[in-house]
């Protein structure tokens, strides 16, 4: 199974220690296509930008959306990249999870939450401890690949 993984770099990297939890448990299921996201060296501030640039970021990370069998996204730190991958993985019909801690005190914007369908696209609140267990039951209830 191939899991694509969506969390903030350029909105902000306080999540990162939740993303490493995440991605770990998700290396269980499959091969993350996108590990880099949960990685302590990827900073917001853009010193790590590759010499291809965004074009190569964005075509690259399009051409794994479109490779993925499920995305799972950690949506509590608002990013503009974030929602743009959930906008173009919902136009691909994938299969999508996103996760939202309310400890956060944020509110999560009506155009995430808002499209909950309670099957291909699933808005799951959580707390931190608990990640583990979330992404199990949702994990279980997919189809073998
Ligand atoms: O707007 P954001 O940067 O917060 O968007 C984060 C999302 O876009 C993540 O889920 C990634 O999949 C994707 N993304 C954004 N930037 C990158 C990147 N390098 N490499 C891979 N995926 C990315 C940018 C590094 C930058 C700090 C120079």
């Amino acid at each position: 199974m191939k899991v694509y993984f969506c969390g903030s770099i350029r909105g902000g990297r306080d999540d990162v220690h939740v993303y490493r939890r995440i991605v770990h448990k998700l290396e269980s299921y499959g091969t993350v296509l996108t590990e880099h996201v949960s990685s302590l060296e990827l900073t917001a501030r853009g010193e790590d930008a590759t010499a291809a640039g965004d074009r190569a970021i964005h075509d690259r990370d399009m051409e794994w959306l479109r490779q993925s069998d499920v995305i799972v996204a950690e949506v509590t730190q608002p990013s503009l990249g974030v929602g743009y991958e959930l906008g173009r993985a919902v136009d691909m019909k994938k299969r999508i999870l996103c996760l939202f801690r309310p400890s956060s005190g944020r509110s999560l914007s009506a155009m995430i939450r808002g499209f909950d369908d309670g099957e291909l696209y699933v808005v799951r609140d959580y707390s931190e401890e608990e990640v583990e267990k979330v992404l199990e039951e949702f994990f279980s209830t997919l189809p073998r690949t």
